[in-house]
């Protein structure tokens, strides 16, 4: 019996990242997926600590907030990085991780049409950053921090590869994003997942636009 219940819509939306993660560390999962119409009747939200999804349980616990899931994760499977500062850069990744996401959620839920084309206009001031950030470590060729993938990577990941279904072009201008979203992607049981019909079936957002 996997130890692990992803608690959630069925979307990619927040627990992508998580499923990646997992399916990578070749750990096994369920899913606890919540139909809009049962969320709607109120008692799931009641019971969740922030009243809303995604929740993870992981035997006796049961977490909110999907950086929180993602974090927890990191500590157990050795996803934080290896020497001394490496928690704390990976932290401030993720973190610059989760300002993106929320401006990328803002546009889908809220702004789609009117907003699409400033949207990813804009985009290249934001994925500076990544790119830059990347390029001082080992010269881009690895990972954001340290040698070995961390959480923020899966988040990371997951967000452009978003971003590449709504602007197929946006990477055109980071080598270094283009090659590392191609080099974690290719990890076999990431390829594996992203192949699979459990990702591929599973819409991106919950309304339809992507
Ligand atoms: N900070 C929290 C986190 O990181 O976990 C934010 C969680 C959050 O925004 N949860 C949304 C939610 O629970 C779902 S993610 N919304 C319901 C509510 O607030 O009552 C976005 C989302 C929206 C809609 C669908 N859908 O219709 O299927 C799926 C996902």
């Amino acid at each position: 019996m996997p130890e692990y219940t992803i608690i959630y819509f069925n979307v990619r939306g927040r627990c992508e990242a998580m499923r990646m993660l997992l399916a990578d560390q070749g750990v096994e999962w369920k899913e606890d997926v919540i139909s809009v119409e049962a969320w709607g009747q109120g008692n799931q939200k009641a019971k969740a600590v922030f009243g809303q999804l995604p929740g993870f349980k992981d035997g006796d616990i049961v977490l909110y907030q999907s950086n929180a899931i993602l974090r927890h994760l990191a500590r157990k499977h050795g996803l934080y990085g290896k020497q001394p500062n490496d928690a704390s850069l990976i932290d401030m990744m993720n973190d610059g991780v989760e300002d993106l996401r929320l401006k990328y959620i803002r546009l889908i839920y809220q702004n789609y049409e009117e907003g699409k084309g400033t949207y990813i206009k804009n985009l290249p001031d934001e994925l500076k950053h990544f790119e830059r950030f990347l390029s001082e470590n080992n010269g881009g060729k690895g990972f954001l921090v340290g040698e070995e993938i961390s959480f923020a990577d899966y988040n990371l990941v997951d967000l452009l590869l978003n971003h590449l279904v709504l602007a197929p072009e946006c990477l055109a201008d980071f080598p270094l994003l283009s090659a590392y979203v191609e080099r974690v992607t290719s990890r076999p049981k990431i390829q594996a997942f992203l192949s699979s019909d459990a990702h591929k079936k599973r819409p991106i957002n919950g309304n339809g636009k992507q």
